[in-house]
């Protein structure tokens, strides 16, 4: 099956047997419990939600499919799907290397939660050379999103993934701007993928979830156990919601790219606008590698706006159509500023010297008729 049937059907064949319904869409079971004949064994396969349910198991499956991957395993947020990863794979003493320019509150899980048992170097991983020089003999996992969460900067995952299984480290990549549609980090040698459900895979911006897909059968058993014994599950409906998202996620996909690329452009021409962060420009510094491992550009892009802080604020108040708000991969186009917003968390000296600047503007662009997009870009900047 090719990308867009399995994200149609994996995990939803209709169950034809005698005395079932027959359903089309994946139903969702609501029951917290399931009652078994035997004693010993469940019966339909389900004994308690928190452990597996029908909606999750058909939202698993399909993850799984998309990112050609053995296993998938969902959780109720992102934050949810980062926090079972990082207690399943480390213990106390063990070291990370991660890129530096992070979404904020990847950055905040890693410094005030983990940091008290697990070391972390944070690096500029658009070189792999550094994160070759950071490894340290106590470093079990790499930790990259590629683009990056604002600045859109990539990490060469085929390279990175080489160095890691010199040394036995797991390398994790966060696809959730990329998208298995765009970027399947497996194909290049990672080993995991984690994802932010709640953006382009649920789509809609009415679902906040997590995914980890792999293929290592002895890691998958221990984040299994895990997603039951810490229980940060989602819920059946926002596995449906998730389910239901993936269906039309290369239609979506393909538009978000299209207007991105129309948006992008636009921007990089207008006197108001000093640099345009987006990997689809030939004049990104890593568009040869963007083409190679990433089959679009996506929907996300950043910019800085030539002023002050001032100026950006006053521009952001102008925007109508866009939404001033946290967030991306709806159909609808959304705005923000990651120094006083996604990216508050991290302390300003920091965010200063990875190059979140005061000026800095993230947009995920819509799926809404481009003209409109472009007219509202055009009266907010003036
Ligand atoms: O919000 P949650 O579903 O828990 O996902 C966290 C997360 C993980 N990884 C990346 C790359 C992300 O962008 C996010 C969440 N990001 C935002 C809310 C944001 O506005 O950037």
């Amino acid at each position: 099956m090719r990308f867009v049937t399995k994200a149609i059907h994996v995990g939803e064949e209709p169950d034809l047997r005698e005395g079932s319904s027959g359903d089309v869409a994946v139903p969702i079971h609501l029951s917290t419990t399931f009652a078994r004949k035997d004693v010993e064994k469940p019966t339909g396969g389900y004994e308690y939600s928190r452990t597996s349910n029908p909606a999750r198991d058909a939202l698993e499956k399909k993850l799984a499919a998309l990112e050609n991957a053995e296993f998938g395993l969902a959780f109720a947020s992102g934050m949810a799907a980062e926090s079972t990863l990082l207690l399943s794979l480390l213990k106390s003493g063990d070291h990370v290397v991660a890129c530096d320019d992070l979404y904020g509150g990847t950055r905040r899980l890693f410094r005030d939660v983990l940091q008290n048992f697990v070391e972390f170097t944070y690096v500029d991983a658009r070189n792999p050379e550094n994160v070759k020089k950071a490894i340290q003999g106590n470093t079990k996992l790499f930790w990259m999103e590629t683009p990056t969460n604002p600045l859109m900067r990539l990490c060469d995952i085929e390279a990175i993934a080489k160095i890691a299984k010199k040394k036995n480290i797991v390398t994790v990549i966060d696809n959730t701007f990329m998208t298995p549609c765009f970027q399947k980090p497996l194909d290049f040698g990672a080993d995991v993928v984690v994802h932010s459900t709640t953006k382009y895979l649920g789509g809609h911006s009415d679902v906040v979830g997590g995914a980890i897909m792999l293929s290592n059968e002895t890691l998958y058993k221990k984040i299994k156990f895990n997603q039951n014994a810490v229980g940060a599950v989602p819920s059946p409906f926002d596995c449906f919601l998730v389910v239901r998202g993936i269906k039309t996620l290369r239609l979506r996909m393909e538009r978000h790219d299209e207007n991105a690329r129309a948006l992008a452009r636009y921007l990089e021409s207008h006197p108001k606008v000093k640099k345009v962060y987006y990997p689809g420009l030939p004049s990104h510094p890593q568009h040869e590698l963007a083409k190679k491992q990433m089959s679009a550009f996506g929907g996300m892009l950043s910019f800085e706006i030539k002023g002050t802080a001032e100026d950006a604020k006053a521009f952001l108040g102008r925007v109508k159509i866009f939404a001033l708000a946290e967030s991306l991969g709806g159909v609808e186009s959304l705005i923000e500023h990651p120094a006083l917003m996604t990216h508050a968390s991290i302390p300003e000296g920091e965010r200063k010297r990875i190059g979140i600047t005061d000026t800095l503007i993230r947009v995920s662009v819509g799926t809404e008729d481009i003209e409109d997009l472009l007219g509202d870009l055009e009266q907010a900047l003036g």
